[in-house]
């Protein structure tokens, strides 16, 4: 079966953590929104799922995707649903829960991560609301992203089976979307993350470790992952870099 994911084009988004897991499983998926629409039916085929009457279940917001007429949207409930199906999760009980709960802190970091650009609202550009975003990201850099970040470097040295991933033995959807959190961080905030990595060495292990696998490494040298944006999540303003 073909995944349809269905992403806004252009930028990397919440998107990129469903790309990272099909990419990780070596699974066929098109991505939806990027494609022409005489191709993939491109961003009209997304607006249409969106907005339609096509489905019972609609989506909220993108991502969701597609797997044959079942529609799943959520970043964390996609991770949920690639996982088991993709060797990408545990398989007991307690460790899909354990995963879940943490792609679920993820989704929160992920959230106040857009709003130290968009701290007022989605709907203004970010320049009508530069002076609180200045304030809140002073705040987040000085607490939230220590918050957050503390804690994942924590969890993995809690993890009964070794330091290598955030959940039991083997990679999870989690340790792939902790790589998108660094990286994107490291692109937003490079004076503050690079105050911050040393003391979450464990974390910048794990960042390398999933940048070495051969079909991580090979997306990311692939045209399918584009380069950070200042319209996606991870935004480098200088100034909001310097705000602490
Ligand atoms: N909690 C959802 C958030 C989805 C979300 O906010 N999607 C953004 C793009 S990254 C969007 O298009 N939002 C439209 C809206 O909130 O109206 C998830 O993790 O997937």
């Amino acid at each position: 079966m073909r995944y349809e994911l269905y992403y806004w084009p252009g930028i990397q988004g919440r998107g990129e953590f469903i790309r990272l897991a099909l990419e990780e499983a070596d699974a066929d998926y098109v991505d939806v929104a990027r494609g022409a629409s005489h191709e993939t039916g491109g961003l009209p085929a997304m607006m249409k799922l969106l907005n339609g009457k096509e489905t019972a279940t609609p989506p909220f917001a993108p991502p969701f995707l597609k797997a044959g007429r079942l529609i799943v949207a959520q970043t964390a409930n996609i991770l949920l649903y690639l996982g088991d199906r993709h060797g990408l999760a545990p398989t007991s009980e307690a460790g899909r829960s354990w995963a879940h709960q943490l792609q679920l802190t993820i989704a929160d970091f992920v959230k106040e991560i857009h709003d130290t650009h968009h701290p007022v609202g989605s709907g203004h550009y970010y320049e009508e609301q530069k002076d609180e975003a200045k304030r809140f990201t002073a705040e987040f850099l000085r607490e939230r992203l220590t918050k957050y970040l503390g804690y994942f470097e924590h969890v993995l040295t809690l993890n009964p089976r070794g330091e290598k991933f955030l959940v039991g033995a083997r990679l999870t959807y989690c340790d792939l979307s902790m790589f998108q959190i660094i990286e994107g961080l490291r692109y937003a905030f490079p004076e503050a993350m690079r105050r911050y990595e040393r003391r979450m060495p464990k974390l910048v292990a794990l960042n390398e470790r999933v940048a070495k696998r051969p079909r991580i490494a090979r997306y990311l040298a692939s045209p399918r992952r584009i380069p950070f944006n200042e319209s996606g999540i991870f935004r480098h303003y200088p100034e909001l870099d310097q705000a602490e």
